[in-house]
């Protein structure tokens, strides 16, 4: 069983990844995938192969052509004690001194499975690991160092082109908080959900799109006293906050949330793609700019004034754009 509200029947494994912590499936009949925190027993938390395996599932996600919405979710109940959980942040049991340690040391790891062990190199040649290869260190260096990179998954999620929704079945606490408020639209059990920053009890704080683009949904005095009482809020409560999108029936949520999939589907990539950076692009900086103008840059190359530059350059004569008038 993958989780109790997965229906086998709406999903197919994608099974080129070697996944332990996170189920990978694409819907039999929509354009979506859903990617999935798979440990229940600790009310999915993270760790560093975790987040290494959600950050592949969204990179392939990203690719796919014919996909045009992410639904995160985290499986359950957990065995132990029949509690659901979206996802409650750093495991705090791997937790070092700089950061979330692998349980074992990436060097081993690698010198124990060889090549390959990145689920990338054989999953696509398409795909690449952007890690580079451990016999490249120094015999000495240090290699377990503590990570945080589940601050690069937000930015994928946060650049992904398409909608990425929060599907939240229990807990989203923490680091798992911060992940809910990141993605585009978050539906919740109005059962079993439940939202809480314990950041500042563990001594960790998300003082970037976890805390400041939480102000910017909730308004600042929310997003403050989320952070600093550190409340429990459930599903109706964070939509009547604005951080939820809507609160439904706990054996509805999943396919409610591949309903809005199949809806998002519906319009046009181009325009989503484009709402989507534009709603980033205030927020965003000169990075926000720049993934929008990469956007703005594709549609002008689809155009023929553009492929008229092209041409005149690959056939060495002067380009001719007289045909294409100065709009206003
Ligand atoms: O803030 C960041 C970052 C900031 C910047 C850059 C990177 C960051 C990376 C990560 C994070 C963080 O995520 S910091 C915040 C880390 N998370 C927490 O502090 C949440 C800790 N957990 C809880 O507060 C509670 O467990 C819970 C509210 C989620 C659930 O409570 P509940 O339903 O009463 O269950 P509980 O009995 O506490 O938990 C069930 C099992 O899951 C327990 O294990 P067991 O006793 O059965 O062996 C519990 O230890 C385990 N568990 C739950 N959450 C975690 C966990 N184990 C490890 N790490 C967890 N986060």
């Amino acid at each position: 069983m993958v989780s109790e509200l997965f229906d086998p029947d709406a999903w197919v494994e994608i099974d080129r990844f070697d996944f332990s912590d996170i189920t990978y499936h694409r819907a039999r009949e929509t354009g979506a995938v859903r990617i999935a925190f798979d440990r229940p027993e600790v009310r999915n938390a993270f760790r560093p192969e975790t987040v290494d395996e959600l950050s592949t599932a969204l990179d392939h996600a990203k690719r796919l052509t014919d996909v045009g919405c992410v639904l995160l979710t985290g499986n359950g109940p957990s065995e132990k004690d029949g509690g659901w959980a979206f996802c409650s942040g750093g495991d705090q049991s791997i937790r070092g001194e700089s950061g979330y340690e692998y349980s074992e040391s990436p060097r081993d790891s690698e010198q124990s499975n060889g090549e390959g062990t990145d689920p990338r190199d054989d999953a696509d040649e398409n795909i690449a690991s952007d890690e580079p290869s451990l016999d490249e260190f120094r015999e000495d260096a240090p290699d377990n160092v503590g990570r945080l990179h589940i601050l690069e998954v937000q930015r994928q999620i946060r650049h992904i082109p398409k909608p990425v929704v929060a599907v939240v079945p229990g807990w989203a606490v923490g680091g798992g908080h911060s992940l809910h408020v990141v993605c585009d639209m978050t539906i919740a059990s109005a059962e079993h959900a439940k939202f809480l920053q314990t950041d500042p009890d563990v001594g960790s704080f998300d003082g970037g799109f976890g805390s400041a683009y939480l102000a910017k949904q909730v308004g600042q005095k929310k997003a403050r006293e989320v952070f600093f009482l550190g409340k429990t809020y459930d599903a109706a409560e964070a939509a009547d906050m604005g951080m939820v999108n809507e609160a439904v029936p706990h054996e509805e949520l999943e396919a409610t949330a591949l309903e809005w999939a199949e809806r998002m589907n519906g319009k046009s990539p181009t325009a989503m793609r484009m709402l989507k950076y534009g709603f980033n692009a205030t927020d965003d900086g000169m990075v926000g700019q720049q993934v929008f103008a990469g956007e703005a840059t594709r549609l002008a190359y689809m155009t023929d004034e553009a492929q008229e530059g092209r041409d005149a350059f690959n056939e060495g004569r002067d380009p001719d754009f007289d045909d294409y008038p100065w709009h206003y």
